[in-house]
């Protein structure tokens, strides 16, 4: 089932609809964003020059660092007084990204977050825990608007507060948890500690982003909770989460919402834009809002995108889940690794958990990469009770396993990374939890 018609439409309907959409923003910015004009003068590019849907390669860029330079509201198009609703996101550095929702915007949004509620299987019978953090951030809010707009009843408890959330999803019998993975591992942990069997409760389904995650991290999620996991895709300059969103019926590949944001895929070093199925840079154009449109803004997410018909019926465009953030990349010694390939491996192991952190360190000129993983509790209790025996061949038997296990992590990672790196094995819960957004780098290489 869709939400809105359109997101079945035949390509050349869906054409249609985008370039009146794209024709219409870039007269829009053009007139009223005295930025945006400027740019524009200086490609000597006029609105009317845009007659077809490539004629989007002629417009320039926007970037981060584009948003930040005209904080706070320099980026908008809509007047002040329109403006309804701000978000920011806190970035590493300096000012906020701030970005302004009118009116029409808010019901944008709702309506792409409907659809992508729609589309996990999501109605006015499900009860949503809404784990996403409330306030500038965009998740709370965002799956706030698309649970009341499907009809659902929202629990708006945000982020945080492990015994609330496990208390209240067993009262008050949620069937759905919006979150971040991650956040979602550590509230099984948490629960799993005090004996709740979440395949007792009400859960049915996930709808989980905001961060990279994997596919095994998929299947743990599904298996521990009993739910099926459908990922969510966004980013606060687009609009929030509800860009994409996974279905339940294929639950591979993310729907694009390209009647409201246009997708490319450039590489991110010549920026030329790439073919169909090639591995880039996403980029967005958005065609239906009003507070601060943004032409080709550069996500650095990368992912692919594909255009084959899918079993849910929607004809919107799919990406891949993002692999990862080009500036998330690490470049040791030239190779270019992503924390998502690591953790890819440690997924497929036996006594290690998802709770890791990669270190980057240099050693006179070198970089080297120190992964930190942590152990099972079931594996520390084991070598726990051992220790407590006093069994000497037991204890030696658990120092080897913990060296081999250490060896293969550390082997298994080179294979894919191509570069060595030391494991260290830690105890469970050693690594900081967040609320949010995981934090999986430590560059500790000087500036
Ligand atoms: O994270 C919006 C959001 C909230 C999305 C709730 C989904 C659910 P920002 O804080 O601006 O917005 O961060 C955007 O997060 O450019 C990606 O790098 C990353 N990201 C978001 N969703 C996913 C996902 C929200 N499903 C940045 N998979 C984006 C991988 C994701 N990365």
């Amino acid at each position: 089932m869709v939400w809105n018609k359109e997101e079945a439409n035949s390509r050349s309907e869906m054409q249609a609809l985008q370039l009146g959409r794209l024709q219409k923003t870039v007269s829009y910015v053009y007139e009223k964003n005295p930025q945006y004009r400027k740019k524009l003068d200086e490609l000597s590019i006029k609105p009317r020059d845009i007659r077809s849907l490539d004629d989007i390669r002629r417009l320039p860029f926007t970037t981060k660092q584009d948003i930040r330079e005209n904080y706070p509201f320099k980026l908008f198009t809509a007047p002040q007084q329109e403006i309804v609703e701000y978000h920011a996101t806190s970035g590493t550095t300096g000012k906020p990204v701030v970005v302004g929702y009118t009116r029409q915007d808010l019901e944008s949004w709702k309506e792409v977050m409907a659809r992508a509620f729609t589309a996990a299987g999501i109605t006015n019978k499900d009860v949503v825990q809404n784990i996403y953090g409330y306030g500038l951030f965009t998740g709370g809010l965002g799956a706030h608007y698309g649970a009341i707009r499907v009809g659902a009843a929202v629990i708006p408890i945000s982020g945080g507060n492990t015994q609330r959330q496990l208390m209240l999803m067993e009262d008050f019998g949620s069937t759905v948890l919006t979150s971040t993975p991650s956040f979602l591992m550590h509230l099984y942990e948490a629960g799993e500690e005090q004996g709740i069997d979440f395949h007792k409760l009400n859960l049915r389904v996930g709808v989980l982003g905001a961060e990279p995650w994997s596919e095994s991290m998929r299947h743990q999620i599904q298996d521990k909770f009993g739910i099926k996991a459908c990922d969510i895709y966004g980013l606060s300059e687009i609009i929030g989460p509800g860009v994409a969103f996974e279905c339940l019926e294929l639950q591979h590949g993310l729907h694009i919402n390209e009647d409201y944001f246009y997708p490319e895929i450039i590489d991110p070093e010549t920026c030329e834009v790439l073919p169909e199925g090639e591995l880039g840079e996403l980029v967005f154009t958005t065609i239906a809002n009003q507070g601060q449109p943004l032409l080709r803004f550069r996500t650095r997410d990368i992912t692919r995108l594909s255009y084959d018909a899918c079993i849910c019926g929607r004809t919107l465009v799919k990406m891949d889940r993002v692999s990862g953030r080009s500036d998330d990349m690490l470049i040791i010694r030239g190779v270019n690794v992503f924390p998502s390939q690591i953790e890819a491996i440690i997924l497929k192991r036996e006594g290690v958990s998802p709770h890791y952190m990669v270190i980057v360190e240099r050693k006179g000129a070198m970089d080297s990469l120190r992964v930190k993983i942590e152990v099972t509790e079931d594996f520390m209790i084991k070598a726990a009770a051992d220790i407590l025996k006093g069994d000497e061949f037991d204890i030696l038997e658990d120092v080897a396993t913990v060296r081999s296990k250490k060896r293969n992590l550390q082997q298994d990672i080179k294979d894919v990374i191509g570069i060595t790196v030391v494991v260290d094995l830690v105890p469970p819960g050693s690594i900081a939890r967040s609320e949010g957004k995981a934090k999986r780098i430590e560059d500790r290489r000087p500036e």
